[in-house]
């Protein structure tokens, strides 16, 4: 099967005929996209801090850093540059590529722009790619993080257009693709995924996928999240997403974006090694690596670790990015080349 173009036009029939296609099919499409651009056996790992925790004024029906569900979290104020520097440290010394920064805010005060270019610059001098998430940015912020070296700014779509409006009232779809619209005009990369589990349906999640790949180019790094249900947060108690309908989302992703790393983000604690280990054959390049996502667990390091090597996948060394197409498809794995 030969890879096809990078397409911006697929329509939401398309994309459901693809969840829809045997599991199998989906992923040997998915693997023969993936292998086109990347080499397969290869994953990219980012790490989480939060900067900034709790009292967001957002609505977002899945946040435990909501002000307006009652979730237990302690609200602290954002941290000082040197503290975030000892943690960017850290995650460079377990083996983490790019250092993700997350604040709970509707939109950064233009006073906390100064401290978070310090911080941005500190991660690159790391020798990390540095990505911020802090919401909403206008064109002037967006230009002022990109000119402090931001490599990637985070901000997700979450699902459908028309299910948005389920999850989150207290800012516009239109939003955040303004938002995007500035990180991209400010010529940083685009981190852009969304969130599965919230009793969305799959044209729901092929809304999202359609939405994404419209985007021109497509964003740089895919996260998908599954729902981590946070008591208090009112998604707390639905049923959760079938996990081969989670892989089949991976599946789609990765299809439709082919180039783009499609981030296995939030949820994996809950999902056993053989999950993951299906994610991976469905195209997921990348996951949050760390104990810790923004205030939810995630598995520790050493079982990451464990898990790798298990499925002979090599955590990407440095600068992170695609092979050639049509190269990566031809290379051995570590372990073809072993057993030759
Ligand atoms: N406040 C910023 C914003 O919303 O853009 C940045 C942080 S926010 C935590 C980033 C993303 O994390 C959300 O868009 C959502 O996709 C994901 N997320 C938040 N809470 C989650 C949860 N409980 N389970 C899974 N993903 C979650
Ligand atoms: C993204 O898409 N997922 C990350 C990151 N971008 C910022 C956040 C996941 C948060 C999960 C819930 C928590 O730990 O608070
Ligand atoms: Fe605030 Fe972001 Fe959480 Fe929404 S997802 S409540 S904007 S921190």
């Amino acid at each position: 099967m030969q890879p096809g173009p990078i397409r911006h036009d697929w329509s939401r029939d398309e994309i459901v005929a693809l969840f829809e296609r045997p599991f199998n099919d989906l992923l040997f499409m998915a693997q023969t996209a993936h292998r086109a651009h990347f080499d397969a056996n290869s994953v990219q790992l980012s790490t989480l801090l939060s900067i900034k925790t709790g009292a967001c004024p957002e609505d977002c029906k899945y946040c435990p850093q909501s002000i307006r569900y009652d979730t237990g979290l302690e609200r602290e104020a954002l941290m000082e540059v040197e503290d975030v520097l000892a943690a960017a440290r850290a995650a460079k010394d377990d083996g983490a590529t790019r250092f993700c920064m997350g604040a709970a805010w509707r939109s950064p005060k233009d006073r906390d722009i100064p401290k978070l270019q310090a911080m941005i610059q500190g991660v690159r001098e790391l020798g990390l790619e540095s990505c911020l998430t802090a919401g909403m940015l206008s064109d002037k912020q967006a230009s002022a993080l990109a000119d402090s070296g931001l490599d990637y700014y985070n901000h997700n779509l979450d699902s459908s257009p028309e299910f948005y409006g389920e999850v989150i009232t207290t800012r516009t779809y239109e939003d955040r693709l303004e938002t995007l619209a500035a990180v991209r005009e400010a010529g940083m990369k685009v981190c852009c995924g969304g969130i599965v589990g919230m009793g969305e349906t799959r044209s729901d999640r092929a809304g999202l996928l359609e939405e994404l790949a419209k985007l021109q180019p497509h964003p740089e790094s895919v996260p998908i999240n599954n729902l981590v249900q946070v008591p208090g947060t009112p998604v707390d108690g639905l049923p959760p997403i079938d996990p081969l309908e989670f892989v089949r989302t991976i599946a789609v992703a990765r299809i439709v974006m082919p180039a783009s790393m499609v981030r296995l983000s939030a949820g994996r604690e809950e999902m056993s090694d053989e999950l993951q280990a299906l994610c991976f054959a469905a195209g997921a390049n990348s996951v949050f690596y760390g104990e810790r996502l923004l205030t939810t667990e995630n598995p520790q390091n050493a079982h990451d670790r464990e898990l790798f090597a298990r499925l002979g996948i090599t955590p990407e060394a440095g600068e992170p990015g695609a092979v050639h197409a049509g190269h990566a498809a031809q290379q051995p794995s570590a372990a073809e080349t072993a057993a030759a």
